[in-house]
C-alpha cells in the first residue's frame, strides 16, 4: 500500500512502550496522540527490556507487547515497528541484552554467536508482531525498521542486515522493511534507488533521522534557532540529500527532532528543550520537511516517560521527558497543540503526499522566502512561507504571487518571530472553490472548514463562486467583497479568537468557515469525521442512533460545542443539555473541571539500616567466588588475573558486591579501576571500616563510564589479617553500541584492584549480584542490594520491626539505609490524577549532600535521585504502578557515605484532568 502510490500522510510520533511499562497508560499516552493528529505511532521493542538470559524470553512484558499492538490498533493508530535488534534510544546497552556483553562475536556484525542471538530475538518478537499486520487485515503495523543507524557497511554488515532482513520474512512479516539512516548517508537504500553514490542495502525503503533543530545550552538558556534543512525535493539532492537518496520511494524520515535527552549533572534542560523545539521549530522544521515531500514523518520523541529501572543509558537519567509534545507526566505541552494543527493539516488535504517543486515564488522581501509545491493532478498550490534564512525570528510583512488557474493574486503576509505558514492555493474546499487562503487550513468537514493564524495577524480567504453568495459573519469580525468580474468573494479580517462565516450560494454545499487564532484553534478536536469544540481532550466520538457519545478530558470548567452527524450527545457517558446553534450542538451548560484532589502527606516511616556486607563477620559463604580467568568482555583483565567484571558472573543490573579475603598486612592504599556507566557509584570498607565512595564524574553529554580511584587506607587499619575489603558499584547501566565497537561490553563493576599499587595475589574474590530475575517487572527491576535480595524493595513486606522515624531525617551510617511508608490514595473515580514524587528542593539542580535514592513504588524501581549530580528531583509514578484508589507503598533504598540525611520526601501532582 505505501510501496505503490501512497496517499496518506504517515504522520507519527514516537513512543516507547518499555518506559512506561503499564497498559492503561500506554492506552491514555496513545489516545491523546490520535488525539493531536497522529495516525500513526512508531516504537522501538527493546530486546534487553524483554530478555534477562539466553533463550528466555516469556517473560511478562512480551505479552503486554501484544496487549499493545492490539491498544494500537483499537485506538486507530497505524504503528511502525522497531524491534531492532540494535535499537541506541538511551536504553542500556542501546537495547542489547546484557548477556550479549561477554559474547565473544562482535555485536551487529555476521559473527555467527550474534546472528543465533538476534534469531532469537527476531522468533520471539516478529511471532508477535506477525499477527498485527495491516497488510493481513489482522492489526495496524504498516512498517518494520530492521536494526537502526547501521552506520558500518562492510561485508560483515551487508550480511547481518540481509540476515535480519531474510529471518523477518521467514518469520512472515509481510509488510515494508526499512532501516534508519543515521544522518544521511546514503546508506541502505533499497535496490530500486537508481542515484549515484548510494549504498544499497535489503530493504524495501529508505528512511533517515535528523536532530537539527537545536538543544539547550548547558545553563538551560533556550539560545537562538537553527535554519531548517532541505531534506527532499527542494534540497541539494542526491546520496546525502536524505529522502532523495532514494528516488523509487516515498520521502520517509524515520527520527526527525521532537525534543531532546538530558545528562547527569545536568542543570535540568527538559524545560528549555520543549520551548527550543516548540511551536515555532515545528512549524519552521516539519513545515520544511511537509514542503520537501516527506510523507513519512516519525517525530521522535512525542512521548517519552520515564527510564525506569535500570533502563537508562550512561548518557541520560531516570526522566525521558525530552521536552516532548506529551510530557513525562501525561500533560500536552504547548507544542502539542501546534502538532495537532499540523497533523490535522496533512490529514485533511489529500493533494499533499503527491506534490512537486513548483515554480520559483520571489517574495517582496530578502527576508522571507517560499518554498512552492504543486500537485499535478488537482492543480493544488502550496506555499510554504519561511523566513530567510529560516533560522531568522524578525518580523516581516510581504508581498509574493499565487499564480494558479484562478489568475495571479498578489499576496500579503507576516511572520513574526520563529515562525512559518504553508498556504493552499487552488483547492476544493468542501465543494467550494478556495482561490487561496493566508489561514491555514487545520481541517475541514461536512461543510465545516477551520482555518487559523496568528492572534492580531491579518487574513484573507478568497473563495470563488460564479454570482454573489449569501454571506454571515456570525461571529467575530470580517469583511466580505465580491467581484463580479472574477467571480473572487474575498473575506478579509485580523485573526482574534474565533471568527465565523458563513457562504450561502445556488448548486453548492453551503460552508461554515471558523478562523480562529492559535488558542482558539487549540480547542478544537477532529475525531473521524466529527468536529468537537471546548474541552482539553477529545479522546473518542461515536455516533449510533443519531447521539453521540463522546469521550474526553477536562481540565477546567469549559464549553462544548460539536459538529456531527447527532442529535444527542453524551460526554464521559452522561447525557448533556444542547440546542441547535448555526449547525452546530452547543451545551447548554459548561462541562464541569476536575474536583480538587487531596495528597497524603508522607509523615510516617520506618527505617532499617543495611550493607551488612560491609561488616567483616557477614556471611558470604553462598556467594559466587570469582574464579573465572579468561573472558569475552572488552574489558578482559591482563592474562592469568582473575575476572571481576560482574556481568561475567551474570550479575547484570544495579548494585554489585564485592569481599575480598586476604591475609598478612593491610595496604596504605587500595585502587580500583571499575566501571559503574554515567555517574556511577563505588564504596569501600576494610574490615567494616568505610574507606569512603567515589562517583564517576558526570555533568556533560557523553560522561566517563569507568574510572580510577584510590581509597587510602589509615595507619590504624594496616594490621596482620585476616582482612575483608568490601566494596559496592553501582551499575548505572551498560554503554550503547552506537559506533559498531562492542562498547557495551566495557566491564561493570570491578575491572580490577591493586593493592599500593601492585596487583595481590591470593586474595579470594566473592562477588553477589541481583538474586533474580523479578517474574513481573522483569530483568532492569532489580540489582543486588541487599534489601532488594530480601524483599525490602517490595509492597508486602513486614517492616513494623523497623524503627519508626519522621522528616526530616537524620543522617545515617555509610553504605544504605531504607526508609519505607504506605499511604492510601482516594483519587475520584473520574479524575485522572498524574502523579509524583518530589525529593528536595527542585529549583537546585543538584545539593550538597553525598547520598543516592533508589525508588521503588509499590515494588518498581522507578528511578534513581542523585542528591549531588542532579537534576532530577521529581519522579513520576505512572498510573498502573501506583494505584490512584488504595494502598501504596513507597521504599527508599539511600546509599551514601553518611555525612547528612535523606532530603524532605512527598507527593506532588503533575497534572489532573476530569475524565
Ligand atoms: C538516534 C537514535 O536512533 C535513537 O535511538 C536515539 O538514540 C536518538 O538518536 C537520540 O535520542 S541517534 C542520532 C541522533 C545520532
Amino acid at each position: 500500500m505505501i510501496l505503490d502510490g501512497q496517499r496518506t500522510f504517515l504522520w507519527s510520533g514516537e513512543m516507547h512502550p518499555f518506559r512506561v511499562p503499564s497498559p492503561d497508560l500506554w492506552r491514555d499516552v496513545l489516545e491523546k496522540m490520535k488525539a493531536i493528529g497522529f495516525n500513526t505511532v512508531s516504537f522501538y521493542f527493546d530486546w534487553g527490556f524483554h530478555s534477562p538470559a539466553p533463550g528466555v524470553y516469556d517473560f511478562t512484558g512480551v505479552r503486554d507487547m501484544d496487549r499493545l499492538l492490539t491498544i494500537a490498533d483499537q485506538v486507530g493508530l497505524y504503528v511502525i515497528a522497531r524491534p531492532g535488534p540494535y535499537i541506541n534510544a538511551e536504553t542500556d546497552g542501546g537495547g542489547f541484552p546484557a548477556w550479549l556483553a561477554t559474547q565473544a562475536g562482535r555485536a551487529r556484525s555476521d559473527a555467527p554467536d550474534y546472528l543465533a542471538a538476534t534469531d532469537e530475538w527476531q522468533s520471539a518478537i516478529d511471532a508477535i508482531i506477525a499477527r498485527h499486520q495491516f497488510t493481513d487485515g489482522t492489526g495496524s503495523v504498516v512498517l518494520y525498521q530492521i536494526e537502526n543507524e547501521l552506520a558500518a557497511t562492510g561485508t560483515s554488515q551487508r550480511n547481518y542486515l540481509q540476515h535480519l532482513y531474510d529471518k523477518a520474512r521467514a518469520d512472515g512479516i509481510r509488510v515494508p522493511i526499512f532501516h534508519n539512516d543515521k544522518g544521511r548517508n546514503g546508506y541502505w537504500v533499497p535496490p530500486s534507488s537508481t542515484v549515484p553514490g548510494t549504498l544499497p542495502g535489503p530493504v524495501d525503503l529508505y528512511a533517515f533521522d535528523g536532530y537539527p533543530g537545536g538543544t539547550c545550552h548547558t545553563d538551560g538558556s533556550v539560545g537562538s534557532p537553527n535554519a531548517a534543512p532541505d531534506w527532499g525535493i527542494q534540497g541539494a539532492g542526491g546520496a546525502k540529500g536524505g529522502a532523495t537518496a532514494s528516488d523509487k520511494t516515498p520521502g520517509f524520515t524515520a527520527e526527525f527532532g521532537g525534543g531532546w535527552f538530558d545528562y547527569w549533572g545536568s542543570v535540568g534542560t527538559y524545560p528549555c528543550t520543549a520551548i527550543r523545539q516548540g511551536p515555532g521549530y515545528e512549524r519552521v522544521f516539519y513545515g520544511t520537511n511537509i514542503a520537501n515531500r516527506l510523507t513519512v514523518q516519525n517525530f521522535y520523541m512525542v512521548s517519552g516517560g520515564t527510564s525506569w529501572g535500570w533502563l537508562p543509558a550512561p548518557v541520560v537519567y531516570t526522566s525521558y521527558d525530552y521536552g516532548a509534545a506529551i510530557d513525562e507526566g501525561r500533560q500536552l505541552r504547548p507544542k502539542a497543540q501546534t502538532l495537532k494543527t499540523l497533523g490535522y493539516f496533512v490529514q485533511s488535504v489529500a493533494p499533499l503526499t503527491r506534490v512537486d517543486k513548483g515554480d520559483a515564488v520571489p517574495t517582496s522581501s530578502a527576508a522571507t522566502k517560499i518554498e512552492h509545491t504543486v500537485n499535478a493532478e488537482t492543480g493544488t498550490n502550496f506555499y510554504f512561507a519561511v523566513h530567510n534564512p529560516s533560522s531568522a525570528t524578525t518580523d516581516d510583512s510581504f508581498t509574493f504571487p499565487v499564480t494558479t488557474a484562478d489568475g495571479t493574486y498578489t499576496v500579503p503576509l507576516r511572520l513574526n518571530g520563529q515562525d512559518a505558514k504553508t498556504l493552499v492555493a487552488n483547492y476544493d474546499l468542501e465543494g467550494n472553490h478556495l482561490v487561496y487562503s493566508t489561514s491555514e487550513i487545520m481541517t475541514h468537514l461536512r461543510g465545516v472548514a477551520l482555518l487559523h493564524g496568528r492572534d492580531g495577524e491579518a487574513g484573507e480567504t478568497v473563495l470563488r463562486y460564479p454570482s454573489e453568495p449569501r454571506v454571515q459573519v456570525l461571529e467575530g469580525a470580517a469583511e466580505a467583497a465580491y467581484d463580479a468580474a472574477t467571480g473572487d468573494l474575498r473575506l478579509t479580517y485580523s485573526h482574534h479568537g474565533i471568527i465565523r462565516v458563513r457562504v450561502t450560494a445556488p448548486d453548492r454545499p453551503s460552508l461554515t468557515l471558523l478562523i480562529a487564532d492559535e488558542d482558539a484553534a487549540a480547542t478544537f478536536w477532529r475525531v473521524d469525521d466529527m468536529l468537537v469544540r471546548g474541552p482539553q481532550l477529545v479522546r473518542s466520538a461515536h455516533v449510533h442512533n443519531g447521539r453521540l457519545a463522546l469521550t474526553g478530558d477536562t481540565k477546567a470548567s469549559s464549553p462544548l460545542e460539536v459538529w456531527a452527524p447527532a442529535r444527542t450527545l453524551t460526554w464521559n457517558g452522561k447525557p448533556v443539555a444542547t440546542r441547535p446553534d448555526n449547525g452546530a450542538l452547543l451545551a447548554v451548560r459548561n462541562l464541569p473541571g476536575p474536583r480538587d484532589i487531596a495528597l497524603p502527606d508522607l509523615t510516617a516511616w520506618r527505617y532499617a539500616a543495611e550493607s551488612p556486607e560491609a561488616k567483616p563477620g557477614f556471611d558470604d559463604a553462598a556467594w559466587r567466588t570469582a574464579d573465572l580467568t579468561a573472558t569475552n568482555s572488552t574489558t578482559k583483565p591482563p592474562a592469568g588475573q582473575v575476572v571481576l567484571t560482574a556481568d561475567d558472573y551474570g550479575f547484570h543490573h544495579g548494585d554489585i558486591w564485592y569481599r575480598g579475603h586476604f591475609d598478612g598486612p593491610a595496604p596504605a592504599s587500595v585502587t580500583l579501576d571499575w566501571g559503574g556507566g554515567g555517574a556511577g557509584l563505588a564504596q569501600a570498607w576494610l574490615d567494616g571500616v568505610h574507606l569512603g565512595q567515589r562517583t564517576i564524574p558526570s555533568g556533560v553529554a557523553s560522561p566517563p563510564t569507568r574510572n580510577n580511584d584510590t581509597f587510602p587506607i589509615s595507619s590504624d587499619l594496616q594490621t596482620d589479617g585476616p582482612h575483608v575489603l568490601s566494596i559496592m558499584v553501582r551499575n548505572n547501566s551498560h554503554n550503547e553500541d552506537g559506533g559498531v565497537n562492542d562498547a557495551h561490553k566495557e566491564g561493570r563493576g570491578v575491572i580490577g584492584a591493586t593493592f599500593d599499587g601492585v596487583v595481590p595475589s591470593g586474595v579470594t574474590w566473592r562477588i553477589q549480584g541481583t538474586a533474580g530475575v523479578d517474574p513481573v517487572r522483569g530483568p532492569l527491576n532489580n540489582g543486588g542490594l541487599y534489601g532488594e535480595r530480601n524483599g525490602w524493595s517490595l509492597p508486602g513486606f513486614k517492616d513494623r520491626s523497623w524503627s519508626p522515624v519522621s522528616q526530616p531525617f537524620a543522617a545515617a551510617a555509610p553504605g544504605t539505609s531504607w526508609y519505607r511508608t504506605s499511604f492510601n490514595l482516594r483519587i475520584p473515580a473520574d479524575v485522572d490524577a498524574s502523579l509524583g514524587l518530589t525529593i528536595g528542593d527542585p529549583a537546585v539542580p543538584r545539593s550538597d549532600r553525598h547520598y543516592r535514592v533508589l525508588i521503588f513504588v509499590n515494588g518498581w524501581n522507578m528511578g534513581q535521585y542523585i542528591a549531588d549530580v542532579g537534576p532530577q528531583h521529581t519522579f513520576a509514578l505512572p498510573t498502573g504502578v501506583l494505584d490512584p484508589h488504595g494502598r501504596n507503598t513507597i521504599a527508599l533504598a539511600v546509599t551514601g557515605d553518611g555525612s547528612s540525611g535523606l532530603e524532605d520526601v512527598r507527593l506532588t501532582t503533575l497534572g489532573v484532568a476530569r475524565r
